[in-house]
């Protein structure tokens, strides 16, 4: 009903405009239909709240292209600096990228560059090798680029099976893709070995660290000595790290970085009327907000910052796997690694539990491989949330 009124105002409004009171009424009336991170409902999610102090830097430049930059030398400061400091935390002195839309973008630019490399010495279909666990952006890019994909399967952890690699390589493999953090269970592929075939075999290897960029760097030490997910291992050739993830800033904050200078030159346009007489992103305008939010989060929080958010999610990802194992119905798929947590339950319908707790008020999402109930543990969700939801879980499951 609300929303066919809206409807019909808006008709009148292209006509004459319309009282600001009433506009701002109508955006109340769109609010209220929305759901919020701080209600603790969304369990799906890799996005969260965005933190305020990153949201105020945000509103600051909300007017800044970077895509004239010439305009925004502040910005396109801060974007520099953005970019060396997320180069440090993944091990990198001298890191080249941007800040961009999202994961999705960032993976896009990554493989468009290994497609022109690739070209250089090739005129056949370039082929990507990638696990069966690589995000679906993977997907549009294939279809985008004209690449053909090369599935690797999971090995019995759900990682990509590092025994299947090598021999997936031919003369016409374009790139291989490995994830630091998987979209559906949070695992994270080995790739120091993966680095090394990559290395051995002169492959570009991007890394997709979408999620776990902003978390395992953060891990405290006896965690972090486990992972070598980033240009610590030789073969790594570019990695996507997403701010508008576990780095709190606001959608939309992605991160593409690659270890050589002349890879990100390999997307360079020239622009003759702008300010700077070239781009190297996809996208032309481009908002410095995001770069602003993340350069204010890294300064404001810091290492010591990041670690506490992060030690905060994963206690409260091991309360809630310790919780849902307490439940004998409850089957959970691995031991998670990082945020996400995924359960089926004994003779039950994944998505028919799924479907009652949605009426329940909570937002949950389904993983393809296995099929499974996916919890997404992001810093707006707190212990009671976790507590109330497990009632309810408990509660459907006597119904069924
Ligand atoms: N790489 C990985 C490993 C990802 O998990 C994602 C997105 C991407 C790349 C693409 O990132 P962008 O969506 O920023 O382009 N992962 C989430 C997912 O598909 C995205 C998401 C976020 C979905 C919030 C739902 C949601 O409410 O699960």
């Amino acid at each position: 009903m609300i929303f066919l009124q809206i409807r019909w105002d808006y008709n009148t409004m292209l006509k004459k405009g319309r009282r600001r009171e009433d506009v701002f009424n109508d955006l109340q009336k769109f609010k209220k239909m929305d759901m919020s991170y701080s209600s603790g409902r969304i369990l799906g999610s890799m996005c969260t709240d965005p933190d305020s102090v990153g949201l105020e830097a945000y509103k600051m430049f909300i007017d800044t292209n970077l895509g004239d930059s010439g305009h925004f030398k502040g910005t396109a400061t801060m974007e520099a600096e953005v970019i060396s400091s997320l180069g440090r935390l993944l091990h990198l002195d001298k890191a080249y990228g941007h800040i961009v839309t999202g994961g999705t973008e960032a993976n896009l630019m990554a493989m468009t560059v290994a497609k022109y490399l690739f070209e250089e010495q090739h005129d056949t279909m370039p082929e990507l090798i990638l696990p069966k666990s690589a995000h679906f952006s993977f997907k549009k890019i294939c279809s985008m680029l004209s690449v053909k994909p090369v599935y690797v399967d999971l090995d019995c952890d759900y990682r990509m099976d590092v025994s299947q690699l090598e021999g997936l390589i031919t003369e016409n493999t374009m790139a291989i893709v490995a994830i630091a953090g998987s979209t559906e269970l949070g695992l994270v592929d080995k790739i120091d070995e993966i680095s090394e075939i990559a290395f051995s075999n002169d492959i570009y290897l991007h890394v997709d660290a979408a999620l776990g960029g902003f978390i395992i760097p953060f891990l405290n030490n006896e965690n972090n000595n486990k992972y070598n997910i980033d240009f610590g291992c030789k073969g790594v050739t570019s990695m996507t790290i997403d701010p508008h993830k576990m780095g709190l800033a606001p959608v939309p904050s992605g991160g593409i970085i690659f270890r050589h200078r002349h890879h990100l030159e390999k997307l360079s346009v020239k622009t003759p009327y702008l300010t700077k007489d070239k781009q190297t992103t996809i996208v032309g305008t481009r908002t410095g907000a995001s770069t602003a939010a993340t350069w204010t989060l890294l300064n404001y929080y810091g290492i010591e910052g990041y670690q506490k958010i992060v030690n905060d999610v994963l206690k409260l990802t091991k309360y809630t796997y310790n919780k849902l194992q307490k439940n004998q119905q409850i089957k959970l798929v691995c031991k998670p690694e990082l945020n996400i947590i995924s359960f089926t339950i004994d003779d039950m319908d994944v998505d028919i539990i799924k479907n009652k707790l949605t009426k329940m008020g909570w937002s949950l999402s389904i993983a393809e491989y296995p099929h499974a109930i996916r919890l997404v543990i992001m810093p707006h969700v707190k212990k009671e949330h976790i507590d109330l939801f497990i009632n309810d879980l408990n509660q459907s499951l006597q119904e069924y």
